[in-house]
Parts: structure tokens; sequence; C-alpha cells
């Protein structure tokens, strides 16, 4: 979940303002014209060593015809396109009552479920192939489709990733992952290592003056650190997030719905993490943004919004052990013309997690980014585009129970953050590269929301504000949530109560990010442990 720089703290700028500044400042450093000479030409066909090109899974699909979607709305592939005609957002904030935005009717309800269902019928219908695909839920109308890998080796249509392993050795007395369920795996993550002994994330030494840097008291506050944080707590959640985001690899296709992309997700990731209440679960709601929409979108509640083959989908996605909460986030594209576009920012979160440590500015971690982000051009649709990193978009530090625990990692040069990162410190490395502005602003219906850390008591004058506010406390606390999960425990007419509560300062809403229309955005991230001895990319897989 991406963090953002507060508007007033940057103005949008004019983009050929923009690009005058940057070669200004090359000048100084001569990073411009470095970054010149670095830039890669686009290469049209899959590099060697890209996974999943050719020896990988079934050729990529033809661009899938318009869909189910097409007919709903008048453009499917967007998000845009999902808003609800009489549930337009304007300001991001819940829309109230009397706007028609209120929380549906059951008889709402079904008729929306019947038209998802019928959705989710076309959409089936024009798989291409459909080999890969198997409904094994299938179910009445408005019940979410189950889609498994029926094959037992990995595959995915999905480029850019690297192709999976086997599952993990369990522990001796633990049990190996199983295709299977509900959800497509059966063996929640503490099944498999009962004694908590997860596999660790790839532990990085940390370059120059380690060894140097520890003082004489370094091995005592590392036993601190042993205390204040959990590493095996923080693991488990890691390998969950691990193989949820497998097998979902293996599962999403052009033409499904995101509604039930996401629904398979979430649920796989409940049963993975052996879910229960506030001590372990899924840290915040399921990010499928497509295109020049960058962050916080998901759907909402009926939404028809069908993956295309031409989509670039961010599938950004939280686990949490007691409150150590895993954030990492890869982009989905089946169209080879956005390989380079997303291998841009692939490779920027792997600078800025190579430049993260100890007593690091996070200025220069920005700088690290956005070196690599923009010495590649894209040509897509037959047009060349500079990859810009989003400026306003940041990678942040994590605390329990806290998405954004206070630090901001910027994602370009420039700042004059001198703050540092620091030992035992959790960070969310995250890059956003875009082909548009590379600035964000809000849009679109809201879906994501978060009771704001440090609220005190305020009080509240709507009985159904305090009664929601209740549901929020016991159900999602600080973590964030979204509307989905409010209708799946039955909650009806909140919108209001929802709306009071922003208003009041309670809960923040957090509309989707979106750069200008046309755009593509793409997103990798990682989740990192700054450990005394070294650092451990925590959601580190083969994947990416
Ligand atoms: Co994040």
């Amino acid at each position: 979940m991406a963090d953002t720089t507060k508007p007033e703290e940057e103005e949008p700028i004019d983009e050929d303002v923009e690009d005058g500044d940057a070669a200004a400042e090359g000048g100084e450093g001569g990073a411009a014209a470095a970054k010149k000479k670095k830039k890669k030409k686009k290469k049209v066909k899959g590099e060697a060593g890209e996974a999943g090109e050719g020896t990988e899974g079934p050729t990529p699909p033809p661009p899938a015809p318009p869909t189910s979607a097409a007919d709903d709305k008048d453009g499917a592939a967007a998000p845009s396109a999902a808003a609800d005609e009489d549930d337009a957002d304007a300001d991001g904030v819940a829309e109230g009552g009397e706007a028609g935005g209120e929380a549906m009717s059951a008889s709402k309800k079904k008729r929306e479920k019947a038209k998802a269902a019928a959705a989710r019928k076309k959409a089936a219908a024009t798989e291409a192939g459909g080999e890969a695909v198997a409904a094994t839920g299938g179910g009445p109308a408005g019940k979410v489709k189950i889609y498994s890998a029926n094959e037992t080796q990995w595959s995915s249509i999905i480029r850019g990733i690297q192709p999976w392993g086997p599952y993990p050795t369990p522990e001796p007395d633990g049990q190996p992952q199983q295709h299977g369920g509900e959800w497509g795996l059966t063996i929640p993550v503490l099944q498999q290592f009962p004694s908590g002994n997860v596999p660790h994330g790839m532990e990085v030494p940390y370059h120059g003056d380690d060894g140097r840097r520890r003082t004489s008291d370094a091995e005592l506050r590392e036993l601190e650190r042993l205390h204040s944080i959990s590493y095996s707590e923080i693991r488990t959640a890691a390998e969950c997030h691990r193989q949820v985001r497998k097998h979902m690899q293996s599962v999403i296709k052009p033409g499904m719905l995101m509604t039930d992309i996401c629904e398979q997700l979430e649920n796989l990731n409940r049963t993975l993490v052996q879910e229960n209440g506030l001590q372990a679960g899924i840290a915040f709601p399921t990010g499928c943004s497509i295109n020049h929409v960058a962050a916080h979108w998901t759907p909402n509640s009926g939404d028809k919004t069908v993956l295309q083959y031409g989509d670039v989908c961010k599938i950004d996605f939280g686990t949490h052990v007691n409150g150590r909460i895993i954030d990492s986030a890869w982009t989905v594209h089946f169209d080879p013309q956005f390989d380079l576009l997303a291998e841009a920012a692939r490779e920027s979160t792997k600078a800025g997690v190579a430049a993260a440590g100890i007593d690091v500015r996070l200025c220069d971690v920005g700088a690290a980014c956005q070196e690599v982000m923009e010495s590649y051009e894209v040509e897509i649709n037959g047009k060349t585009y500079p990859v810009k990193s989003i400026r306003n978009l940041n990678g942040h530090s994590i605390g329990p129970y806290q998405i954004h625990a206070g630090k901001s990692v910027p994602i370009v040069k420039g700042g004059e953050n001198s703050t540092k990162m620091e030992e035992g410190e959790l960070f969310a490395i995250e890059t956003f590269g875009s082909t548009g502005k590379g600035y964000v602003k809000e849009d679109l219906e809201c879906s994501h929301y978060m009771k704001n850390f440090d609220v005190g008591h305020i009080p509240l004058r709507l009985p159904k504000a305090k009664q929601l506010l209740q549901f929020i406390n016991k159900n999602f606390d600080t973590l964030a949530f979204c509307r989905r999960w409010i209708d799946r425990a039955g909650e009806e007419k909140y919108l209001l109560a929802l709306r009071n509560l922003c208003d009041v300062g309670i809960v923040q809403p957090y509309p989707p990010l979106v750069d200008i229309k046309g755009s593509y955005t793409v997103q990798y991230e990682h989740t990192i442990l700054l450990r005394p001895t070294q650092k451990e990319i925590l959601s580190k897989g083969d994947d990416y």
C-alpha cells in the first residue's frame, strides 16, 4: 500500500517545466547525462532470462475481445468504468445516502449478484482455450467462482516474473502444502512449520563499513530488538504472502472479474495465515489498480471490471501476524509490449532495496530508485515514452498495526529528507513507474479506508456512526480496510456513517491514485527488515 506525499508539499508541475528542472539538476551532478547514455532501447521480443516466456506457461492468448464488461459499461479496461453510475464519488469520501451511494439494499444486492454472475459467465466464455482454468466452485449466482491450477507444476501466463520452485519443505512434524480445498491451497503456513521456524527472507550483508559500524553494545541492542520484533511472526506473514501470490500467479488470467481475483486471493490469505481476529489476517485491501490507476483501487461490491489481456494491473496485498505487516506488490501483465515498463519498476525497486541500510538517508534511496527507473524508455502502441518515477508516491516505514509508520521513502531525488533509516526498522520499498505525468491525484470511487493511528476520543452524534466505529475497532482497528469487507460482514446502509467517521477525522479515506488517462503505471514492492547484522528482504520470492 503506497504512501502519498501530501499535495501541498508539492504542486503538480507542468510536464515541460519539470523536464527543464530535471535538465538543470542534471547539470550539477551530470546525472541526467549519465541517464541519457544508459537509456535502453525497447526490445520487442522477450529477453533471455525473463521468466515465463516461451518455456513456461502457455503462449499468451490473443488480445481478449471486448468482454462482458463492455456492454455493462463504456470502457471496460479501466476501473473507472466500474464506478457505479449512481455512486460516483467526486471527493473520494464515502458517498452519503442522499447521493444514492448508500449501501445496497438486499434486493439490489441480489440484482448485483445476478449481474456479476452473468458477467462471470461471459468472462469464462471468452477465455482462450480455457485450458488452465477450472471452475471448481461454479456455484449458484453470486457465489465467487473459484479458479484452481489443475497442473501440479507452477505455470503462469503473467509476464516478467521468474518461475517458482516447489513449496518449501515442511518441518519434520509439519505437513507439506497441498492443492485443493475451497480456495486452492489447504495447509496454513504454521501447519507446515509448527515450531514457527519459518523460512527466512533473502539475507543480504550491508555493504561498506559493515562490522566497523557495530559498536560494543551492538549485541545488546540486537537482543533488545529480538524482543521488540518477532522475526518468526513477520516471517510467517512473509511465507504466507509468497504462497498466496504463487498460487494466484497460476490462476490470474484475462477474462476474470477483479472481484473474483480479490476474493480468492483474500480468502486464500485468510486460510494460510489462519485468520484470527486482530491476531492474524489480511493487513490491507487487495490493491489491483489497472493501467493509469496506480494505487489504492480494489473493487467495491457489485463491481464488474474484468481483467483484460491489454491491462497492466498492480497486485498489492498485505498479510500480518500479530500486527507484523508484510506489504509487497508486483505488476500483472500479459502483453509483451509492457515487459520493459514493468522491468523498470522491478529494477528500480531492486535498486531501492539495495540502497537501503542502517544510517542510509531516505533521500539517497529515492535517488537510487529514480536513477534506474528513468534510465528506461518504452514503446507502447507504437509510441515511445520515457519512464517516469511517480514522484508523489513513496515507500514507507511499517510499525505494529501501522502500515505507514511515519517515515516516507521517496522514489525520486531532490527531496531534503536527510532522515536516516535505523537499525531494527521495517520498510516497504515500493516504486511506481509511469508513461504519464509521473504524478498522481485522487480520483474515482473510494474503496480503501483506515482509522487514523493516533486518533483520540472524538464524540459521535450519529448512533450508526458509533456502531460502525465499534465494528471497525473490533475487526480492523488501525489496519486498512475496504467496503467489501464491511459488506461481507453483513453490515448494511453504513456509507453515511462511514462518511461521518471520515468527516470528524477518525477514519481517513484513501481514494484511488491516478496518473493521466491513457497512461500505464507499474509497481514492484518488497518489505525489508534492517536487522543489526544484515538486511532481510522478507517478502523475496522466486518470482520477484
Ligand atoms: Co506499501
